[in-house]
């Protein structure tokens, strides 16, 4: 934990909260310039990453972290926390970069990603880091456990809601169908799945490897409220992901950009796991700056 992260954390999560929309929108516009470059940096050192994921899932995170979901930092296993899994969890870096900004851990710690000992693994692991709630990297395994987790709070009689943020090529893996049969199933309102629609997987688009349109009509039949939005803009974000279901569990179809942010990474397939040299580093930086 950094008690002064903490602190800075608390101050925006206070006045966010009684914020007007315009300046909220700032703040978090703010936050994610400040998790794109720390995940830059941080990709540079290891000379590994999935940046393209990262920066399409940044402005999701971002507005989680900034103004919806309820944990503290200072008590990560309260047990009244709402909980969030990223179920893409090759996106490890992005996810580091802002529970770092949170101070749920040292932002010195972040150095650190993927060195050999490092807590900060390729992927998320509960066991290392405060605030992950459970390993992930194998697609298609964040989204059940998410299910159980909100199955766990209804029977509790608990309010605390239940995010997962999955990659569309992630959609490819079967469990995660069945998870959302159960979600319906169980009328799981206070479940919110974030589809992080950027239309790119691992090398290829997802609609040129096994078609997902139509994507929002899929969710709708497995009984899910869905919510489109551009997965961009912190005035929808805030507004799709801020309230919880009214009968049935959401799905928000978020439209984003792989690589969101450097004009030559953008929608490019080869930047889902591409390390950027020396002087492309310069020019995001520059870039991720304005
Ligand atoms: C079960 C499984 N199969 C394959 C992989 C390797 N892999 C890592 S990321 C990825 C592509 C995922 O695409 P998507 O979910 O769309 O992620 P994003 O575009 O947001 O990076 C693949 C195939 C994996 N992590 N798990
Ligand atoms: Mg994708």
């Amino acid at each position: 934990m950094d008690e002064q992260a903490v602190q800075s954390y608390r101050e925006l999560r206070g006045r966010l909260a009684e914020a007007e929309i315009s300046e909220r929108v700032d703040a978090l516009t703010e936050m994610a310039r400040t998790v794109r470059r720390l995940d830059l940096g941080m990709i540079e050192r290891a000379g590994l990453g999935h940046i393209g994921g990262d920066f399409s899932v940044t402005d999701i995170l971002v507005t989680l972290y900034g103004a919806v979901l309820s944990v503290d930092p200072q008590n990560p296993q309260d047990p009244e926390r709402d909980r969030f899994i990223l179920s893409k969890g090759h996106s490890a870096g992005a996810l580091y970069a802002t529970l770092s900004v949170c101070g749920f851990f040292p932002e010195e710690e972040l150095a650190t990603f993927m060195a050999p000992l490092s807590a900060l693994n390729g992927h998320p692991n509960r066991n290392k880091i405060p605030g992950v709630e459970t390993n992930t990297g194998p697609l298609g395994h964040g989204f059940p456990v998410a299910v159980g987790h909100a199955l766990a709070a209804k029977l509790q009689g608990s309010p605390r809601r239940t995010f997962v943020v999955l990659g569309d090529g992630e959609l490819q893996e079967g469990s995660n169908w069945e998870a959302a049969m159960t979600a319906a199933h169980y009328d799981l309102s206070a479940l919110t799945a974030i589809v992080d629609r950027n239309r790119l997987q691992q090398g290829a688009r997802t609609e040129e490897t096994k078609r997902l349109e139509p994507l929002a009509d899929k969710w709708r039949s497995f009984g899910f409220e869905v919510r489109e939005i551009d997965g961009h803009d912190f005035a929808q974000l805030l507004d799709a992901i801020g309230t919880r279901g009214t009968d049935r569990p959401v799905c928000v179809i978020a439209n984003t950009t792989k690589g969101k942010g450097v004009s030559f990474m953008e929608d490019r397939a080869e930047w889902h796991h591409k390390v950027p040299s020396a002087e492309q580093v310069q020019i995001a930086r520059e870039e991720l700056s304005r």
